[in-house]
């Protein structure tokens, strides 16, 4: 059965429905999802701004389980108000085929939202009426709002419509000015526990994802976060994040949080009254977090201390590559992959388990640059690696310098062979696993008992028959 979040189905509430959708790539990425299934943060941010309102939703994540024509037919019935659509430019074909399906068989108002908003035209085309072009909160509200008074969409802020077969933008849509003001994100005790990032080998469940802010400090030129958040960085007050914890936690038992912030919340000031209020609370859950190669550059040791002595076992740094050539093209420092050495040993050396990211195929990359890397990947020995070949996002810095989506001239085959390469040097290496092995025996060991032989399983045997 397809997963329901949220209320039952009763003919007489209003109810909305919001559908994730899994990545349009068939095999490797549904194998890679079945290990990475993250509870959807911003369809839950909606889901809770819609409920003091009187609308209540339901939330199909055809990640957690696969979603057929049928099963989403069969939840449109009796007819939900709405019906809102999460897209990435990963999963937005996929996106635009249950769009189609909604509005030919059951011809529902649908609007769609997320970072994949920049597909508008594909959306509108596919039959959306409206696409949400940022933050959703107020979107949502507002759209909710036109459709019960039944009018039509043209005043709502931050949005992209069709009129007469032309698309139309309104007004962009200020910012929330108040992240403290966004209800908590609405989770639900009976899917909780289907969750987990069995990536992370310190893991429990349940697991909740949350951030302490939006947007995001840096500039990389393949990224667009910052295009999304429209270049502002907002951080929530630690009261804010330690009430929704206590919340998750006492009415959810979560005790692993997944910090998805592009980069988590890096002043002083800001880890320190986190610190103090968590001791205070006496919290003891366990959590990871994204940062910077560079962050926290002057005092390393004392925060990464201070945070781990809060419970944060795993840290994620997003590396890139190891060229200063190539970080200076992509808008980073120079001298990052120095730093991450020191951020890699002093966080080892507390007993944090640690993570690299890098991207073949930045602008600059050659074979010479990408040996760099792997040899530097090698040196550097975090816990964890992992590593992809640049997708152009449309809209980033890149795609508009390099707009035939050529950006090296290692032909992308090459640098998939490359990308291979850095994963068998670095997991087909004795050292490497005896020191997983170890982790894992001895700070996690239930994280084999997480292991999700189902989503698995129906990876490989590819027994769905997805939108
Ligand atoms: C957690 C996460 C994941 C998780 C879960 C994703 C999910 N569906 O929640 C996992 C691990 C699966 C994942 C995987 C990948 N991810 Co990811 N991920 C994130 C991350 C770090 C946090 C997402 C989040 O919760 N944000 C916080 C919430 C509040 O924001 P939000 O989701 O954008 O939602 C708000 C608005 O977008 C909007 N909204 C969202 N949905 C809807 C729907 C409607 C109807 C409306 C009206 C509004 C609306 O309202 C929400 C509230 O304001 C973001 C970066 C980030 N910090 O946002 C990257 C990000 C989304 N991922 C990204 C990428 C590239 C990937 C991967 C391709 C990585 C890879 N190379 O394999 C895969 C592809 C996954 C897929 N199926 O599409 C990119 C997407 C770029 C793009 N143009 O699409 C992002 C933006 C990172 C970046 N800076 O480039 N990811
Ligand atoms: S890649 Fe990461 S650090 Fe760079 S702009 Fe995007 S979210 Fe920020």
């Amino acid at each position: 059965m397809t997963l329901l979040h949220g209320p039952g189905k009763d003919p007489g509430q209003q109810i909305g429905v919001f559908v994730l959708l899994p990545t349009d790539f068939a095999d490797a990425k549904r194998f890679y999802e079945a290990f990475q299934r993250r509870p959807p943060l911003g369809l839950q941010y909606l889901q809770a701004v819609l409920k003091p309102l009187g609308v209540e939703s339901i939330l199909l994540d055809g990640v957690l389980e696969p979603l057929s024509r049928e099963k989403l037919l069969a939840h449109l019935s009796p007819r939900p108000l709405f019906v809102g659509f999460y897209v990435s430019s990963m999963n937005r074909k996929r996106v635009c085929r249950a769009i189609r399906i909604v509005k030919q068989q059951a011809d529902l108002p649908v609007i769609a939202g997320g970072p994949g908003s920049i597909h508008a035209q594909d959306l509108l085309d596919a039959g959306a009426d409206v696409v949400c072009m940022g933050e959703g909160e107020e979107v949502i509200k507002d759209f909710v709002g036109s459709l019960q008074q039944g009018r039509g969409y043209t005043h709502i802020k931050g949005i992209a419509y069709r009129e007469n077969g032309e698309t139309r933008y309104t007004e962009a849509r200020p910012l929330i000015a108040d992240l403290d003001g966004i209800p908590f994100p609405l989770r639900d005790s009976r899917t909780i526990g289907k969750y987990c990032d069995y990536f992370n080998i310190m893991v429990r469940t349940p697991c909740i994802t949350l951030t302490a802010s939006r947007g995001c400090y840096y500039r990389c030129s393949f990224c667009f976060s910052h295009r999304f958040w429209r270049g502002r960085y907002r951080v929530r007050s630690p009261e804010n994040v330690i009430e929704e914890i206590e919340i998750a936690n006492r009415a959810f038992g979560a005790n692993y949080l997944l910090f998805v912030d592009d980069v988590f919340p890096q002043k002083h000031d800001w880890i320190e009254s986190f610190v103090t209020l968590w001791q205070k609370k006496a919290l003891h859950l366990q959590w990871m977090c994204i940062l910077n190669p560079n962050s926290f550059q002057r005092d390393r040791r004392a925060f990464f201390k201070m945070i781990r002595d809060i419970g944060c076992n795993v840290i994620s740094f997003g590396a890139q590559s190891a060229v200063p050539e190539i970080l200076r093209n992509v808008h980073r420092r120079p001298d990052e992959a120095r730093q991450l050495y020191d951020a890699v040993r002093t966080a080892s050396e507390l007993g944090i388990v640690t993570v690299v990211t890098y991207i073949f195929g930045l602008p600059g990359e050659t074979e010479l640059t990408a040996a760099t890397t792997l040899r530097h990947i090698m040196a550097l020995r975090p816990h964890l690696m992992d590593a992809h070949v640049l997708e152009v996002l449309p809209e980033s810095e890149i795609a508009q310098l390099f707009p035939s989506g050529i950006v090296t001239d290692v032909p992308r085959e090459r640098l998939e062979q490359i990308r291979k390469r850095a994963f068998r040097l670095f997991y087909a290496n004795l050292r490497t696993l005896v020191r997983l092995l170890t982790l894992i025996a001895f700070k996690n060991p239930r994280w084999i008992l997480l292991f999700p032989f189902k989503p698995v399983w129906a990876a490989l045997t590819r027994r769905t028959n997805d939108i």
